[in-house]
């Protein structure tokens, strides 16, 4: 059966993602509207400011360094007001993004930056040590490492963006005319169903449709005048952009709404408080364990958080108890979308006023989208009301992975369907509920875990024989983590320091959000199939069996 979103469909005009947020004939707020606030030190973007902001770093890189259409440059920064100008002017110049983690190791960001082809790199200055050896190790000059925020390179040596968006202009830059179904505009990268990570490409047409899509349904509750002060609503920027969560739902909606993003560095609770009491924010888009926090932690209890009216929560699933204690504690509705890289993100999403109706379920399909619940492996319907992979079918789902036509042939059905590779169940409502995942990736706290990126590293290890990473449910911090359960080389110690130090050892070498913080169980084998395919699955199946005991 193919479900329908109960929404009318919305007319998705054929333009670039620039044109769409800076060109329109008719928009509900003024130039003047503040939309990106720095939370630490006040400056603001307007949107009139981050319209010639990005021009004139659009026609900064064309006179500059020639950028030319389909040019990728990798944005390797914590959250930045300038973020949006700098993205916004890459694509004016025909220019595609490609986002990767602030605290990625070297070899994690030389893989990206070599993956995408990137032909710059924009970052802060306390990044600058580890973006400066993956340029060199894949060719990038130094002198294209562009700065941006406030700190500028006291030698000198780095550019900072405001000096590029100031190079007087040679000839006449002139908008690049992208092919808005088969441009990208964003190079983002996730694991997918299965390996390692791989790059997600989303098109002009993908980010202007998810934009409408999602802002259709938020834009009714949510407006960029009035609300408690006379300024509109605000939003809490905590949520990274340099994730397909906030690149979307912070940066493009809230330049498409007119709301006004108070945008934080990094995520911290007590700050995140004063600044909710200090602008009178109304809402946030966040992933689950920042409502957790504000469900459970004492120092909320000194702010004055009446103001805030809703969290959406997305990314990982968020359970009807942790909805309901945030209510209790603070009286916040919390509603849930559901979404991947690959649908840019959104394709589900409760409304604010579901709160309560239809506890746990990540809401209906928004416009535009269809979808199928399917018994894995064999592509026949489930039976109505039964789980089965959700496939999904709408104008914001990603045409494929860059270079890697088996992988997407893989994850698209004969009848043009994406396969999510999540397990729902649908009610009578059309509401939709993520129950389990199919797929293999972990997710701690919303970030991506591939095992088979750990494995793959792990087995460089001079003791260790073979690996098999799983997500290990934690109640305590409403998420996953990574555990490796390890098959040594004989005659070696398993105990726990022999654990300790291969943790401590794989740490040294990721992101931090990929520490095997479920810890290394010693094995003396891991299963496999009689191909010699790890079967990650089976194992998690059996230790969760193991603990329901
Ligand atoms: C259970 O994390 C994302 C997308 C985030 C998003 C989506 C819709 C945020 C707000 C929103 O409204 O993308 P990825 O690619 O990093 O991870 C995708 C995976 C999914 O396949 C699913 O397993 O993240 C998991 N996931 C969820 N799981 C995403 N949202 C949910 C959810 N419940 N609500």
């Amino acid at each position: 059966m193919v479900y329908e979103s109960p929404y009318e469909p919305l007319t998705i005009p054929e333009i670039d993602l620039w044109s769409f947020l800076f060109e329109r004939k008719s928009k509900p707020f003024a130039d003047s509207k503040e939309i990106f606030t720095d939370s630490e030190t006040g400056r603001t973007y307007t949107f009139g400011d981050l319209r010639s902001t990005s021009l004139e770093f659009g026609k900064g890189l064309q006179s500059l360094w020639n950028w030319q259409r389909g040019d990728v440059m990798a944005f390797y920064t914590p959250n930045s007001i300038d973020t949006p100008p700098a993205m916004l002017g890459l694509l004016w110049a025909g220019g595609i993004g490609s986002p990767a983690n602030p605290l990625y190791t070297e070899p994690e960001l030389t893989f990206q930056l070599k993956d995408s082809g990137a032909k710059a790199i924009v970052t802060q200055l306390p990044f600058i040590e580890t973006a400066r050896r993956a340029a060199k190790t894949v060719g990038i000059p130094e002198d294209r490492i562009i700065l941006i925020g406030d700190a500028h390179d006291p030698s000198g040596h780095f550019r900072h963006f405001s000096t590029i968006r100031n190079t007087s202009f040679s000839g006449r830059p002139t908008a690049v005319k992208v092919d808005v179904r088969n441009d990208l505009a964003f190079l983002v990268y996730s694991s997918g169903t299965t390996g390692l990570p791989k790059g997600v490409c989303l098109t002009h047409h993908n980010i202007v449709s998810n934009v409408l899509q999602m802002s259709s349904m938020d834009s009714m509750y949510f407006h960029p005048y009035g609300g408690i002060d006379g300024k509109g609503d605000k939003g809490l920027g905590i949520t990274p952009f340099f994730h397909i969560y906030g690149l979307t739902c912070c940066i493009m909606v809230f330049i498409y709404t007119g709301w006004e993003l108070i945008s934080m560095p990094r995520f911290d609770l007590e700050r995140a408080c004063q600044l909710i009491e200090q602008y009178k924010i109304s809402f946030a888009y966040v992933p689950p364990p920042v409502i957790l926090a504000f469900s459970k932690h004492p120092i909320v209890e000194k702010y004055d958080l009446s103001s805030m009216r809703m969290f959406h929560s997305g990314a990982a699933p968020l359970t009807p108890e942790l909805a309901t204690a945030l209510w209790d504690r603070l009286k916040i509705a919390v509603k849930q979308g559901y979404g991947l890289s690959e649908t840019a993100p959104v394709a589900t999403m409760q409304l604010p006023d579901e709160w309560g109706k239809f506890m746990g379920s990540t809401g209906k399909l928004l416009p535009n989208m269809q979808a199928r619940l399917v018994e894995p492996d064999e592509g026949r319907d489930v039976e109505v009301g039964q789980p089965g992979e959700l496939w999904l079918k709408g104008p914001n789902i990603f045409p494929g992975y860059l270079n890697l036509p088996e992988n997407t042939k893989a994850t698209m059905s004969a009848d043009g369907y994406f396969k999510t590779g999540d397990i729902f169940v649908v009610d009578k409502y059309g509401n939709f509920t993520c129950v389990d995942r199919l797929k293999e990736l972990i997710k701690y706290k919303g970030f991506q875990v591939p095992p088979a990126e750990l494995e793959g590293i792990l087995l460089g290890h001079k003791d260790i024989t073979d690996a098999c990473v799983i997500g290990i449910e934690d109640k305590e911090q409403a998420t996953e983590v990574p555990r490796a359960y390890i098959v040594l080389k004989p005659g070696l110690p398993t105990d726990a320091a022999k654990a300790k130090e291969i943790v401590d050892w794989l740490a040294s070498l990721t992101a931090p959000h990929k520490k095997l913080r479920g810890g290394v169980h010693f094995v003396s084998e891991v299963p496999k199939s009689a191909s010699g395919k790890l079967l990650r699955r089976v194992l998690r199946d059996q230790v969760r069996q193991a603990e329901k005991k």
